[in-house]
């Protein structure tokens, strides 16, 4: 290609990522690829999405389109709505579910991705610690497992502490919405540790992310990192390449994330570009400022660092939903727990004066949620709350509140749903 083509083809990629020019035919992902390699795009940088509106507010630096019917945007971030996962089935569609990125999300090339593994719990001795490096294709031939997850923020259902508890917390103020589920394809991380040379003394990981550094309060914080207890790791961490049956979108950390099932979502590694094996206990603002329990509550330097989930329920309608009274509505929902599968779900549709069981329509499956349904016909018109409740096989119900922390993470008490009775016609 000339220069003069050259520095064209530039312009014309800045404007197609402007949305200034069309591109029938050609997959987005393609143009992407395009816009990467030449430099339009930063390979870990700010991804620009088309024009929008001028009166609509700047979209964040997500690649998947974010139609408002299945996603609330909250600045970085976008919330599934539990509306769109009527209907769907046992996994969330990635055209759904959530993303929570700190910076945005960065377009990667496979072929130029590699994994590097470093630290004094390689075998080597001190100095001698060589990193060891696996490229995509490297990881793509060894031994592949597959597991269903959910993903979960540690701060989904942050806003209920607030709007249901007068409480005040900071962070993103979610609903329900920021969980999914996926059928996560890839290597055991503790494959690639015995490969690696990790050595039996190593006490933590530490998988960072290739995205943006993330600046806060202004503070550089560095990549988003966070250390992960040896053992864990051993367990049942996955490095996945597949979400869903196919390669990991870029939103979800393409081309490898981390996954580790019942855990908090920051724990889940995504656009993972290497992880620091270490004999000595590691720390990052992720398991030190960020992701304890502070607050009135707990010891000064707040509470251990978070793992696993609480149990959760949600129904798969918007909160303020009109329904009609003389009709019978089939409520809908899923239950979901940290620590087991789900074994019991109670429906409460007169804001929690009486309760019946819902029908379940899942076995209980650990670090996996369970569909469940309850019929209901409204006689009397007027505004009612909907609640959900459920138990898991480890025994946690969830309460009627939840003991608030500074930051409002891992909610778990039941959700009030306030909803609207219209009179019949
Ligand atoms: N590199 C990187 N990994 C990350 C994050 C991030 O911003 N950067 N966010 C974390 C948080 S807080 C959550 S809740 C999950 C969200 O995963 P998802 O965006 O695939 O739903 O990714 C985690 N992994
Ligand atoms: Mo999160």
């Amino acid at each position: 290609m000339s220069v003069e083509e050259h520095v064209y083809d530039r312009r014309r990629l800045h404007q197609w990522l402007a949305g200034q020019a069309r591109a029938e035919g050609v997959s987005r992902r393609d143009l992407l690829r395009l816009a990467t390699a030449a430099g339009v795009v930063a390979a870990a940088g700010t991804l620009p999405r088309p024009a929008a509106a001028a009166d609509t507010p700047p979209p964040p630096g997500i690649v998947k389109p974010l139609p408002p019917e299945l996603f609330t945007v909250r600045g970085t971030n976008a919330e599934t709505n539990w509306s769109a996962l009527r209907g769907t089935g046992y996994l969330t569609p990635v055209d759904r579910f959530f993303v929570r990125n700190h910076t945005s999300t960065p377009v990667l090339d496979a072929d130029s991705w590699s994994l590097k593994l470093w630290g004094s719990g390689l075998r080597g001795g001190p100095g001698l610690d060589r990193p060891v490096e696996f490229g995509y294709r490297d990881l793509r031939r060894l031994p592949s497992v597959t597991v269903d997850s959910f993903v979960e923020c540690a701060g989904n259902g942050r806003s209920y502490y607030t709007t249901q508890q007068g409480d005040t917390v900071s962070g993103t103020a979610w609903t329900l919405g920021a969980i999914g589920q996926a059928r996560w394809r890839g290597v055991r991380l503790a494959e690639v540790l015995r490969l690696a040379g990790a050595r039996p003394h190593t006490v933590d990981l530490q998988p960072r992310g290739l995205d943006d550094e993330w600046v806060s309060g202004g503070a550089n914080l560095g990549h988003v990192r966070r250390p992960l207890p040896y053992a864990k790791a051993l367990d049942d961490v996955v490095l996945a390449y597949e979400m869903n049956g196919r390669p990991l979108p870029y939103d979800h950390g393409f081309p490898v994330r981390v996954v580790v099932p019942d855990w908090v979502g920051i724990a889940n590694i995504k656009w993972v570009g290497d992880i620091e094996v270490s004999a000595e206990p590691l720390y990052s603002p992720w398991n030190t400022d960020f992701y304890r329990l502070f607050g009135a509550a707990y010891p000064p330097g707040g509470s251990d660092p978070l793992t696993r989930q609480t149990v959760k329920s949600a129904f798969e309608f918007q909160d303020g939903a009109a329904f009609t009274a003389g009709r019978s509505h089939r409520l809908t929902g899923r239950s979901w727990s940290g620590a087991g599968g789900i074994r019991r779900v109670e429906v409460s549709t007169d804001a929690g004066a009486t309760w019946r069981p819902a029908r379940l329509h899942d076995e209980p499956r650990p670090h996996a949620w369970s569909r469940w349904s309850a019929d209901w016909h409204p006689t009397a018109a007027g505004p009612t709350a909907l609640l959900a409740r459920a138990t898991d096989t480890a025994g946690r119900r969830q309460p009627d509140s939840s003991t608030p922390n500074d930051q409002g993470y891992l909610f778990g008490a039941v959700v009030h749903h306030p909803v609207t009775v219209l009179a019949a016609s």
